[in-house]
C-alpha cells in the first residue's frame, strides 16, 4: 500500500509534466499560425534605400500591374493597401515580404530572369517581374 502522500506527489509530477508538453504544443501551434500557410520562405529584407523603377500596387485582391519589365539592378517597390494583409512572395524564394496591410516592399533584382510571385494567403493573387539584361 503506497502511503498517501507519496501517491499525490506523483500524481501531481505526473500531471505537471503533461501540462508542460501542453504548453510546448500549443507554442508550435501558435508559431505555426503566426508565420501564416505552411512553406512560405524565410523573410528577405526590404531594400528600402533603392529607388524603384517600377511600383506595383498590392491590394485586396490583384498586384496592379500583374507584369513589370525592369532592367537588372533595378528595383521594384510593392505598395501595400486594403482591409486585408498580402505579401509577395517568389517562386524561388528570392524576395519575400512579411504580411501586411500598409507601407512597401522593395527588391533590387540583380539577375536577368523571369520571377513569378504570389501572395501566400491568396493564391489568385500573382504577378511576374522580368528582369533584363542591362546593356553593356
Ligand atoms: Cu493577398
Amino acid at each position: 500500500m503506497i502511503p498517501e502522500a507519496v501517491r499525490t506527489r506523483s500524481l501531481s509530477r505526473r500531471r505537471l509534466i503533461s501540462g508542460f508538453a501542453g504548453i510546448v504544443g500549443l507554442g508550435a501551434t501558435v508559431s505555426l499560425a503566426g508565420c501564416a500557410p505552411a512553406g512560405k520562405p524565410e523573410l528577405v529584407p526590404s531594400d528600402d534605400e533603392a529607388q524603384a523603377a517600377a511600383t506595383v500596387r498590392a491590394f485586396d485582391n490583384a498586384y496592379d500591374p500583374p507584369e513589370v519589365e525592369i532592367t537588372a539592378n533595378q528595383a521594384v517597390r510593392w505598395d501595400f493597401s486594403g482591409p486585408a494583409e498580402h505579401d509577395v512572395v517568389a517562386d524561388d524564394g528570392s524576395f519575400v515580404s512579411a504580411l501586411q496591410t500598409e507601407g512597401s516592399y522593395t527588391h533590387v533584382f540583380t539577375e536577368p530572369g523571369e520571377y513569378p510571385y504570389d501572395c501566400s494567403v491568396h493564391p489568385e493573387m500573382t504577378g511576374v517581374v522580368r528582369v533584363r539584361a542591362a546593356t553593356p
